[in-house]
């Protein structure tokens, strides 16, 4: 596929005079090996109606992984195919088009496929060292490697034994925009960089540490923690976003968080379009010891957790969180569903939903921003949480969506097992991106 590049005036125009409010390109469409979304063409982030559900992608564990550390495929929806008619190259025109099926699906549930992973496990990707022995830094560090490790070397490529002219410096804007940081910051750090410097020679290092600082800078005002309001009983918390985003299983990750803090928590298993779907809710539910309530394949997803809120109240629940379908047919099924369960949940509480969390899959690239414009209408989303953060090279693409909307970013995701997501933090994440080394 042919790469798409924003047409750029020269460095020293892009200095005097240029204007700021550059559109964001489409990300290039470059195949990344092991088959990930990145594959996927990604449409220009205007329009609504250019959402693109995620191929969802079940990164299996690195073969080097000891057996004990990988991740249960129960936990990991490992029945999880693309959905039909939704393949990547078919046209979202006609996704849209297709007609709402009246019916739901019976509620005998289709017998499911035989769980497969849907991808061999990425020979690229690197090792996981035992879980047990790593900080946050490392696992941090580790899954944020692509996308550190093609800059670093961009910038160590560029900035070694050489002056410092435009030609250096639009060829590193380049490999900014490549890792999706979006055209208005990339201009941004190759400005902060090239000030008072000018024709001298800069290391790879002081590149690296100003590049840290604006990409923090950036993401600094949208690092905020998710707080669960103790007065709200229980705090509901809706999850949201396309298939495959990571939504059932960031549910899983934050019930052990929340269980940790000795909240009672509550999960409701709202996405009634796939009975395994519910069967995985389950059985995070079972491991971190919080109730789940559940009904039959097909069954009411608004209905559903309008019960659970019900059900938690009576038994005391501090949070509850509603899990909901990342696919229907069709676009259109999806956000009516939506629509329904935020209706429903303010019949009960009119302050409910107390947070809408998107759930944004990092590979599909400049398509996470379509993805907000469209949820963020339809579910009114208070918070973004970002997965897969080691499955890409374009780990930037947060720094755009900070820029653009920003939109709170609670937690970030760099791997499948329950301690590979944190609290966002904007400090780390911008030493991380730049490959530099963690401060005290
Ligand atoms: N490598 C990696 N995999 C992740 C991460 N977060 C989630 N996954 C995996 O992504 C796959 C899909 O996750 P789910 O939680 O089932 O996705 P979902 O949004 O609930 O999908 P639907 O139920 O189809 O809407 C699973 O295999 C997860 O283990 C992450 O941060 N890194
Ligand atoms: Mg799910």
């Amino acid at each position: 596929m042919a790469e798409t590049k924003p047409e750029k005036p020269g460095f020293l125009s892009r200095l005097f005079g240029r204007k700021a409010d550059v559109p964001v390109p489409a990300a290039p469409a470059v195949p990344q090996a092991g088959g990930e979304p990145e594959t996927m063409p990604s449409p220009p982030a205007t329009a609504a109606d250019d959402l693109v559900p995620a191929p969802p992608t079940v990164t299996a564990a690195s073969p080097d992984t000891p057996e004990e550390d990988k991740v249960a495929l129960e936990l990991t929806g490992a029945d999880l195919q693309p959905v039909e008619g939704l393949a990547p190259e078919h046209d979202l025109k006609e996704i849209v088009a297709e007609p709402v099926p009246e019916a739901r699906p019976a509620a005998t549930p289709e017998p499911e496929p035989e769980a497969q992973p849907a991808f061999p496990p990425e020979p690229e990707a690197p090792a996981v060292p035992p879980p047990g022995k790593q900080s946050w830094w490392q696992r941090l560090t580790e899954g944020m490697r692509r996308t550190s490790t093609s800059l670093s070397e961009s910038v160590t490529g560029l900035f070694t034994k050489r002056k410092l002219d435009a030609a250096t410096l639009e060829e590193l804007e380049d490999a900014l925009v490549q890792a999706d940081l979006g055209v208005d910051t990339a201009l941004r750090i190759t400005e902060a960089i090239s000030a008072g410097r000018y024709n001298k020679e800069i290391s790879p290092q002081e590149v690296k540490t100003i590049l840290a600082s604006e990409v923090e800078k950036a993401l600094a005002p949208v690092a905020l923690p998710l707080t669960v309001a103790r007065e709200k009983k229980p705090f509901v918390i809706l999850m949201v976003g396309v298939n495959g985003a990571g939504k059932t299983t960031t549910i899983g990750k934050l019930s052990q968080k929340f269980r940790a803090q000795g909240l009672k928590v509550m999960l409701a298993a709202g996405d009634t379009f796939r009975a395994a779907a519910i069967e995985q809710l389950k059985v995070w539910g079972e491991r971190v010891g919080a109730p789940v309530i559940a009904r039959a394949q097909g069954s009411d997803a608004a209905g559903l957790a309008f019960d659970a809120l019900q059900e938690a109240k009576a038994t005391g629940m501090d949070v509850v969180m509603i899990d909901t379908a990342g696919r229907l047919q069709n676009k259109a099924g999806l956000m009516a569903e939506l629509e329904k369960i935020v209706r429903v949940v303010k019949k009960f509480d009119e302050s409910a939903p107390h947070a809408t969390l998107l759930v944004l899959d990092a590979t599909v690239g400049q398509n996470a921003m379509s993805q907000v414009e469209l949820f963020q209408k339809v579910a009114g989303v208070t918070g973004l949480v970002m997965t897969k953060l080691d499955g890409t090279a374009r780990g930037g693409i947060l720094v755009a969506l900070a820029a653009k909307f920003g939109l709170p970013v609670h937690f970030i995701g760099v791997g499948e097992r329950v301690e590979d997501l944190e609290p966002f933090e904007a400090r780390d994440f911008a030493r991380a991106i730049a490959g530099l080394e963690e401060t005290a």
